[in-house]
């Protein structure tokens, strides 16, 4: 073993997760992430929570509207509870560590790997020749966003459950390519009735910001209005809501909307369908919307809130960003001496 392998920490636990400045903040984004973001923090666990422009520019991004997305991003966490002097947050441009631990690790991963990640296989879909380069590589920067703190638990939805899958497989390849137990195996952290929330146009599909059909996806900037008119028009079979859940299993709308009241509500689907089943949408629907609208409302009022005051968001990046420097400098500068880099100065 090597020296610096020796000096290797001892994981004690720490928190890692990340959301992308590629736009409207869904329904999907607060109950898979934002909000068990905040839960987290206040079970007293280290948290750290980045908002990945870096992911984001894997596909085309708007200079000006990234830089507004950024903000708004920023906004959200605070308004969905994130303290600041408790968590660390930042972007993640203004700390390089995340790209230089993302090309080694480009060079610990393999092509087929990359190639095999659903994700990749969605946005890339048939024009896959004509994909950024990082939208391959993704994976392997999202690692290096987890591994540079050495983090251990990682809060996702379902859809990322993959990419901290093979974070593992990186972890566990560069520490038996270097024979080190340097890097931790990180858990996918998925809880909850809404792992995964689906589009409201297609019970199929993930709810997404970037689905270009608005009114697949409750924005965390809708006002009330817009909330009960998507809701009402929510893609729904003509049958009511079945008396168990069993019902539930062909009909993918309606289960979605039982998951997101259950997940609103913070119950379960049993104990909503033991409450609404055998009503029809026309009175499920607006029970739904009352509750969404209860529970969103606060949070796009403090959303704009903060977003009234542009530098003091920016100064609480800036400093959350020197605090990530400081845990994730040094974990690069023991990877660099563990596969052979010399340390000029
Ligand atoms: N529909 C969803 N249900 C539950 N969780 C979700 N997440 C995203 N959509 C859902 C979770 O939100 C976190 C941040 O996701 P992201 O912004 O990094 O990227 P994504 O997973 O690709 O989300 P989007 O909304 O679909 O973004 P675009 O359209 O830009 O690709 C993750 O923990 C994710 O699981």
């Amino acid at each position: 073993m090597t020296e610096a392998t020796s000096a290797a920490p001892a994981f004690s636990p720490r928190v890692f997760s990340g959301i992308q400045p590629s736009g409207n903040l869904t329904l999907g984004n607060y109950l898979g992430a934002l909000r068990r973001f905040a839960k987290m923090q206040d079970q007293g666990i280290e948290t750290i929570y980045c908002i990945v422009d870096m992911h984001a520019i894997t596909v085309w991004q708007d200079p000006a509207k990234l830089k507004q997305a950024t903000r708004e991003l920023a906004a959200a966490y605070l308004a969905c509870g994130l303290d600041p002097s408790r968590s660390i947050l930042f972007n993640q441009s203004q700390v390089p560590a995340h790209a230089q631990l993302a090309w080694i690790f480009n060079c610990v991963a393999r092509m087929g790997w990359m190639k095999r990640m659903t994700q990749w296989k969605d946005k890339a879909g048939k024009n896959s020749e004509n994909a950024s380069l990082g939208l391959l590589a993704y994976p392997a920067l999202m690692a290096a966003d987890i591994l540079v703190y050495h983090a251990t638990h990682v809060p996702v939805g379902e859809d990322q459950k993959q990419h901290v899958e093979l974070t593992r497989d990186i972890a566990a390849k560069f520490n038996n390519d270097f024979d080190t137990p340097f890097f931790p195996s990180p858990e996918p952290i998925i809880e909850g009735a809404a792992t995964r929330v689906m589009s409201l146009r297609d019970g199929t599909r993930k709810m997404s910001k970037s689905d270009p059909s608005d009114m697949s996806r409750i924005n965390l900037t809708d006002d009330a209005d817009a909330i009960a008119q998507k809701i009402r028009k929510a893609r729904t079979d003509p049958e009511p809501l079945p008396s168990d859940l069993e019902g539930l299993k062909e009909r993918p709308e309606a289960r979605n909307l039982v998951n997101i009241y259950a997940a609103l509500a913070d119950t379960t689907p049993e104990a909503v369908i033991a409450e609404h089943g055998g009503q029809p949408f026309s009175a499920f629907k607006p029970a739904l919307a009352d509750l969404a609208v209860a529970h969103l409302s606060p949070i796009t009022s403090k959303m704009s809130d903060y977003l009234g005051d542009v530098s003091e968001i920016d100064r609480v990046l800036g400093d959350g960003a020197d605090r990530a420097h400081a845990i994730a400098d040094p974990i690069v500068a023991q990877t660099r001496d563990i596969i052979g880099m010399v340390r000029s100065r």
